[in-house]
């Protein structure tokens, strides 16, 4: 809970790699949108997680403001949410170390995403990418989250978080608080559209399989037609037995709002073109204005680092806080003012 605002605090955030895509808006974005109300919140890009991964610095800084405009564009509000990028804010690499201190090398080793992109970068196996959930621990303790939006393939990192606050507070006294994920009940888990079996992901080299947020509509109707749909040609949903149409109809339901059920039923009896043609054009008028507002953000620089500044003080604030009490805690001396 935030003292200030008494209203509980959000917190997540999103890689600058690869391209935003439908998955991060349905299993994210969208709900950070929706919880700014209700919610305190901060929306952090982590580029200190982007380098876990061999980054091109003239991408990457180019990267980070798509993003942030990106966020803008989809109804992030810095008027109501702070809007930082995450090393701007020294105390996220700081807290970090104080809880790799804290992490077993167990703990660790069963991380999926680690095994994945291990494998996938087998060249640069690196200490970094090993302790990748410490650091997002610690972007979410260092502000007492009490909630965490996330898609379904963040779960373990959240349970992680969770255990490291746990531990450090079995130890030091109420130190921090314990999040709770937020994953939502449609859209959490967005899969490719060639290879249903594998999760949407913004770093595929395949654009295939992934609609981008920034897909010019042309080209995210044809992915849609494009999609893999299994054989049979009953609009369902049966993720098990019918993973490609599945897909479909959970990006087709995030959208609209309709509920799976609604979605078979008119949909009985007509096959699959009529389906993919009728998302097509409901993913392309769904752009639209998305990338419109993205074309006039992303052009005001002056308006992004005016937003970021704003964000990076008001999280060094916060941040410091808790800073200084893991470091009283841990018996550092204090440093004088
Ligand atoms: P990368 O491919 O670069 O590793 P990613 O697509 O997995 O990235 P992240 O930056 O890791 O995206 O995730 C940002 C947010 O979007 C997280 O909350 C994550 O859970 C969510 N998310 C990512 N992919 C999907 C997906 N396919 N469906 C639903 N949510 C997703
Ligand atoms: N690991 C997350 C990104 C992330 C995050 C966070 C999400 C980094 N720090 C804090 C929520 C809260 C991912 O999506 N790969």
């Amino acid at each position: 809970m935030d003292a200030s605002t008494q209203k509980p605090v959000v917190l997540s955030g999103i890689q600058p790699s690869g391209h935003l895509t439908i998955g991060n808006y349905i299993g994210a974005l969208k709900h950070w949108v929706r919880l700014q109300d209700s919610h305190q919140c901060l929306f952090v890009l982590v580029d200190l997680h982007a380098i876990t991964v061999r980054q091109d610095p003239q991408d990457l800084r180019k990267r980070c403001y798509d993003f942030l405009a990106l966020y803008l564009a989809c109804g992030i509000d810095p008027g109501k949410s702070t809007v930082f990028v995450q090393s701007h804010v020294p105390a996220h690499a700081g807290l970090a170390w104080v809880l790799n201190c804290f992490t077993y090398m167990g703990e660790l080793s069963r991380m999926t995403q680690f095994k994945d992109k291990a494998r996938k970068h087998q060249a640069n196996i690196n200490v970094g990418l090993f302790a990748y959930p410490a650091l997002m621990a610690a972007d979410i303790l260092l502000y007492q989250a009490d909630l965490v939006p996330v898609g379904a393939d963040q779960r373990q990192h959240l349970e992680i978080a969770r255990d490291l606050a746990l531990r450090f507070n079995g130890i030091y006294g109420q130190v921090f608080n314990v999040p709770e994920a937020y994953i939502p009940p449609v859209g959490a888990r967005v899969m490719s559209l060639q290879d249903p079996a594998s999760k949407m992901s913004k770093s595929d080299d395949n654009a295939a399989n992934y609609l981008a947020l920034l897909d010019p509509p042309e080209v995210a109707r044809n992915k849609i037609k494009r999609a893999v749909t299994d054989c049979g040609a009953e609009i369902a949903y049966d993720p098990d037995q019918r993973p490609g149409i599945s897909n479909l109809v959970s990006i087709y339901g995030a959208l609209s709002g309709q509920d799976f059920s609604a979605i078979q039923a008119a949909y009985a009896g007509r096959g699959y073109a009529p389906f993919k043609a009728d998302l097509a054009e409901m993913v392309a008028e769904f752009l639209k204005p998305i990338q419109q507002e993205y074309g006039k953000v992303r052009r005001d620089r002056a308006y992004m680092h005016s937003v970021l500044k704003a964000g990076a003080s008001e999280a060094a604030r916060r941040s410091g806080r808790t800073m200084d009490k893991v470091y009283r805690k841990l018996g550092f001396i204090e440093r004088e003012a």
